[in-house]
């Protein structure tokens, strides 16, 4: 995006009517980069618990969290969220302990995402 302003340093680069226009840019304001936080199928970890889990941790409701569940164990990986880096850390940290404490080798990762 650029927009105009006025020349008034009053340089070589002043014409006749004593106006001139530069152009200037923008400065760049980025979004902080987001996070997804992604779960592992395994073998053993109990289908009733990754609903559990993703109830829990992510505030998904019942049927949202069967769909993510049946999506990672069908294709081996699946997304539950998505947050900023600090937030995917704590959510996926939260879910690998969780799982830990109850025996189960679940695990989820954070991917960052590009746009
Ligand atoms: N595949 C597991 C089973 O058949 C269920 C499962 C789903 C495990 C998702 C992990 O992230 C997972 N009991």
């Amino acid at each position: 995006m650029f927009r105009l302003s006025e020349d008034n340093d009053n340089d070589d680069s002043t014409i006749d009517t004593g106006l001139v226009f530069v152009v200037e840019k923008d400065p760049e304001v980025k979004e902080p980069p987001s996070y997804q936080v992604i779960l592992i199928n395994d073998d053993y970890t109990p289908m009733e618990f990754v609903v559990f889990v993703l109830q829990t941790v992510f505030g998904h409701n019942h049927q949202k969290s069967t769909e993510i569940m049946m999506e990672v164990h069908t294709k081996g990986k699946g997304v539950c969220g998505i947050f900023s880096k600090e937030i995917a850390e704590m959510m996926s940290y939260e879910v690998n302990t969780m799982a830990k404490d109850h025996g189960h080798p679940l695990l989820s990762e954070i991917e960052p995402l590009t746009d």
